[in-house]
């Protein structure tokens, strides 16, 4: 067994000698500008702490949540089915969910070209309602600041983030029009065109102009959420290319989920090899392609392409998981938990902040495409010679038939020899389209339609003895889980009821809930926001929670959840036990034989946040000289992995 790891740890270190990513060698140039934003994001994003590696709930470590983070969603967003968004949407009929009339249910997203004219309307409309009422800049914020979501880009959590970021955008929108969805843009409709910038994409029906300020079309005049920018801008196909169908090929052919949940920013020491293939990477093309705005992580969401976009990247992954993943791994396949990999942010069980209490392995829950929504298929030469889409047509005359964008005027036609009507309202004459008649699609009028319904963020705790601890000082010694537990007693929102009362129900949906069973299979916010419905007048919160030391409610957030309190341990603190652990955690170890690794492995499974820099050439230890001096180095396998000075283990070659 020994012998067999040191060998593979060797083998490791070949490997990890290449593990940092260098920009440098990235194929294009495109690429090299993803990948420095991608290394920039992830250096900022190491400085900032994360959640999870203070709080932990027991049971949560290794181990996907799939999304049963909270039965009850206190606010819209939360909500992973249709039952939960009718309740906040103010609407009659669960599942089967009636807003005012209109049929609020699971939707189909379709392609951008593949919406009815009057889909495509209403959706600008709704976007405009949004951009005005000012929700659209707070969700489009969330994208900008690393400080406050470290795992929505450089690793792993890359997909299920901007999963739950574009689900959110979704539901915005049918807050103004409940039968429509976040469409997808699938740019290799645009990519297929010998100049992609010739599409019908950048018109006054579609995104509005394609080089320098959005001045007109559905979207003219946005404002950019930073304080000093007029306007958004664009340079569409200065650089960078929209997705090939190579590269989507090539996803869907991986068999290693660290290839698609992927490092994309390793730093020395990581055992995956950099690879400039992964879909971080290959999302961040489209995003240079259309340039402007779209070009820098922070400002990308100001343009609302990057939601369709992003659509797409969720397709994509959808894809993936349908034909390459049981219903099962799905919810659990995640590269193991590793600093020298990616920032803490990314780790399985972290929080996906700000979507908190949400955590990264929630955003693998298969509720998203169950309850929420799914894709139409792409568009495809199988629906005729215009793919089914006034704004597509086949193309026949490169290679296997394709889809392809139509061509606004003056577009370069000249390839297309096989009778396809490529131009839009128009003829393709002396290889180039021409219009047919002379008018120009008149600017949109913008007329701002009001929400059918405006849902409010709540502040509710989650936790009954909330109201106890806060009294005890713990929002302050404990911010990191009182301010996310306990939003509404640490003063972080503000409840519109009365917190001190003990017997009331401060949700209207509380006897519905009560009903239905929620006080015991959701006993902690039930007990703490629904007093009245589940009977738990009798006794007050302060007698609940102050009880004797056994009680481990009593006790202050941060130790109820420690693991070791309920399995014994014989690893104190915070070390790996043996050298082999990162091998063992990298081949899902924490997950497959969660009790050995989680008390043996603790720093490779991500259990506990050591106070030394794991993975660097030093002693862990200050003790590691004596203790090398007496010969345990070759006497407890402890010291190898955690004294590799004194013991001369250190694996940089
Ligand atoms: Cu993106």
């Amino acid at each position: 067994m020994k012998k067999i790891c040191i060998f593979l740890l060797l083998l490791l270190l070949i490997q990890s000698s290449n593990g940092q990513l260098d920009c440098s060698k990235a194929p294009t140039d495109a690429i090299r500008i993803v990948c420095n934003q991608i290394q920039r994001w992830d250096q900022k994003a190491r400085t900032t702490p994360t959640l999870s590696a203070d709080v932990k709930t027991p049971g949560i470590a290794g181990q996907a949540m799939a999304a049963e983070f909270s039965p009850i969603a206190s606010n819209v967003f939360q909500c992973m089915d249709i039952a939960c968004l009718c309740v906040f949407f103010r609407g009659t009929g669960g599942n089967n969910c009636v807003v005012q009339g209109r049929p609020l249910g699971k939707v189909v997203r379709k392609e951008y070209r593949m919406l009815s004219e009057d889909e495509r309307n209403r959706l600008h409309q709704a976007l405009r309602t949004l951009k005005q009422n000012g929700e659209y800049d707070r969700l489009a914020r969330v994208h900008a600041q690393y400080s406050e979501s470290g795992a929505a880009h450089s690793g792993p959590a890359f997909l299920p983030w901007h999963r739950e970021f574009v689900k959110r955008m979704e539901f915005l929108i049918r807050q103004v029009d409940p039968s429509l969805h976040l469409p997808y843009w699938d740019s290799t409709l645009d990519q297929n065109l010998p100049n992609s910038k010739d599409s019908i994409l950048w018109t006054n029906e579609f995104m509005g102009d394609a080089t320098g300020a959005v001045n007109n079309g559905p979207f003219r005049s946005w404002r950019t959420i930073e304080v000093n920018k007029a306007t958004i801008t664009r340079a569409v196909g200065a650089q960078g290319k929209g997705y090939s169908e190579d590269e989507i090929t090539s996803m869907m052919g991986q068999t290693d989920i660290a290839q698609v949940l992927a490092f994309s920013a390793p730093q020395r020491g990581c055992p995956y090899q950099p690879n400039f293939n992964v879909p971080e990477y290959t999302h961040g093309n489209p995003h240079i392609y259309v340039g402007g705005d779209m070009l820098e992580t922070s400002t990308a969401a100001n343009d609302p392409i990057f939601w369709m976009h992003h659509s797409f990247v969720d397709l994509l992954w959808e894809q993936y998981r349908q034909t390459k993943q049981t219903r099962a791994t799905r919810e659990t396949a995640y590269p193991a938990d590793n600093r020298q990999c990616s920032s803490e942010h990314h780790f399985r069980a972290a929080f996906m902040r700000p979507f908190t209490p949400m955590r990264n392995a929630d955003g693998l829950s298969n509720m998203y495409t169950d309850n929420l929504y799914s894709f139409a298929p792409r568009p495809s030469c199988n629906a005729g010679p215009t793919c089914g889409s006034p704004y597509l047509f086949c193309d026949r005359s490169h290679g296997a038939p394709r889809c392809a964008a139509r061509m606004k005027t003056g577009g370069n036609c000249a390839s297309f020899t096989n009778g396809e009507t490529a131009c839009y309202q128009g003829t393709c004459q002396g290889g180039k389209c021409v219009a047919v008649s002379q008018t120009v699609t008149p600017p949109p009028t913008i007329t701002p339609t009001k929400p059918v319904v405006t849902v409010e963020t709540t502040c509710f705790n989650e936790n009954e003895c909330c109201g106890p601890w806060s009294a005890k000082g713990e929002c302050q010694k404990n911010p990191v889980y009182m301010n996310v537990w306990c939003k509404a007693s640490c003063r972080q929102c503000t409840p519109k009821y009365d917190l001190n009362d003990e017997c009331s129900d401060r949700h209207s949906n509380c006897a519905q809930w009560s009903r239905s069973g929620e006080c015991n299979k959701n006993p902690l916010w039930m007990a703490e926001n629904c007093r009245k419905s589940c009977n738990k007048c009798g006794v007050t919160r302060a007698a609940t929670c102050g009880g004797g030391a056994n009680n481990i409610a009593a006790n202050p957030p941060a130790s109820v959840n420690n693991r070791q309190q309920n399995e014994p341990c014989d690893s104190p603190m915070c070390y790996n036990e043996d050298q082999c652990c990162p091998i063992w955690a990298q081949r899902g170890e924490c997950q497959s034989n969660s009790k050995y690794m989680n008390c043996q492995c603790k720093v490779s499974c991500g259990v506990c946040r050591p106070n030394y820099a794991y993975g660097q050439c030093q002693d862990y230890h200050k003790d590691c000289a004596a203790w090398a001096r007496r010969g345990e180095c070759a006497k407890n396998k402890w010291m190898p992995e955690n004294c590799r000075r004194s013991c001369n283990t250190c694996m940089t070659l």
